[in-house]
């Protein structure tokens, strides 16, 4: 079980005094509004940012969330889900949610690296032998329980994990069939040193943007290729600009729902039981529909007339990323070693 943490101040990275003044405001409301939970408690209204649109597999698990909120509180939870980066990308939706003014955010983990170096272990690539290994090892109270607590000293409530499949190499000109094919290629990668390591360690070049950049820096050569699951791949519509996807299933970078702490901590015991329950069964519910939502894009792909590479063999891709296994070996040894034991 998670265990509370003491009150530190959060870490913030930029602050402006708007922003600052909504988050006081935010808190002093939660706060007067808090009178002990249970179905006659306070009422809460909160704002979820999502990155993907409508119907995307993350943007259903958070209107399941909410709507389980809604009933389980009886309706004095409401939590309106704002898709397609309404709110902002999600570097800003981390740190609105850091500072109180966005109560919530369904995130990627490797943008969180920067406030909690643990989430670095899911920029590792090949380290999982499947969704299901890396389910065990999310809800393990030594795995994936310990990283979600992690993110507390930064001024995050780790809410829950969603499935975010297995990520894939995209590029422009010329399909990828091994490592080799992607030396020198400018990649665009999501803001974590692991992930920026392992694609140098690839030799390629890593360049991190926002995911709503990636579209136009396809299209203009600004980046040779992308990674990412199909899904993604598909309802960004980077396959247009990109068309040539290489399923080497790199990694697993779990995706999470997170609160602001401050907001998380002053509720009352009742109302995070709802969140907690809330959220695991949304999870679960999210899972659910990640592998049909697979088929259906995949399908799609082909159709649109996107070169499909199968890889056969890891093998060379393990070896041409071993130095970042390397470098990360000892920093996250004890997950990697939990890791292990939850193979079968
Ligand atoms: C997606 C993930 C998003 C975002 C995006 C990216 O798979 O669900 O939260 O992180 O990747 O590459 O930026």
């Amino acid at each position: 079980m998670r265990t509370p943490f003491p009150m530190t101040p959060p870490k913030t990275r930029r602050r402006t005094g708007f922003v600052g003044l909504a988050a006081a405001l935010s808190l002093v409301l939660t706060a007067c509004g808090d009178d002990g939970g249970g179905s006659g408690g306070a009422e809460y209204s909160w704002r979820l940012a999502e990155v993907h649109p409508e119907n995307y597999p993350t943007t259903v698990g958070d209107q399941k969330f909410a709507e389980l909120v809604a009933e389980k509180s009886d309706g004095r939870i409401t939590i309106d889900v704002y898709p397609g980066a309404q709110l902002g990308e999600e570097s800003d939706a981390i740190e609105q949610v850091q500072l109180g003014s966005i109560e919530l955010t369904r995130v990627s983990s490797a943008p969180m690296t920067e406030f909690a170096s643990g989430m670095g272990l899911f920029g590792l690539p090949y380290i999982w032998d499947d969704a299901d290994h890396m389910w065990r090892f999310l809800k393990d109270e030594d795995g994936g329980e310990k990283l979600l607590d992690g993110l507390s000293d930064a001024g995050f409530h780790g809410v829950t994990y969603m499935d975010p499949g297995a990520r894939s190499f995209y590029t422009t000109d010329k399909a990828v069939r091994s490592p080799d094919d992607l030396k020198g290629l400018k990649i665009r990668v999501q803001e974590s040193q692991v992930i920026i390591d392992f694609i140098e360690a690839l030799g390629a070049s890593p360049t991190p943007m926002d995911y709503g950049e990636v579209y136009s820096s396809l299209q203009s050569g600004l980046i040779d290729g992308a990674e990412n699951n199909a899904p993604s791949y598909y309802s960004a519509s980077h396959f247009e600009v990109a068309k040539n996807f290489t399923l080497d299933e790199h990694m697993r970078v779990a995706e999470l729902l997170v609160m602001n702490r401050d907001i998380w901590d002053s509720l009352s015991a009742d109302d995070q039981a709802i969140i907690e329950d809330a959220a695991t069964e949304a999870a679960e519910f999210q899972r659910t529909t990640w592998d049909a939502q697979v088929d259906k894009d995949m399908a799609a792909l082909k159709k649109e007339g996107v070169t499909i590479t199968e890889i056969d063999d890891l093998e060379p891709w393990r070896a041409a990323a071993r130095p970042v296994i390397d470098k990360y070996g000892d920093e996250f040894a004890d997950y990697l070693a939990k890791i292990d034991e939850l193979r079968e």
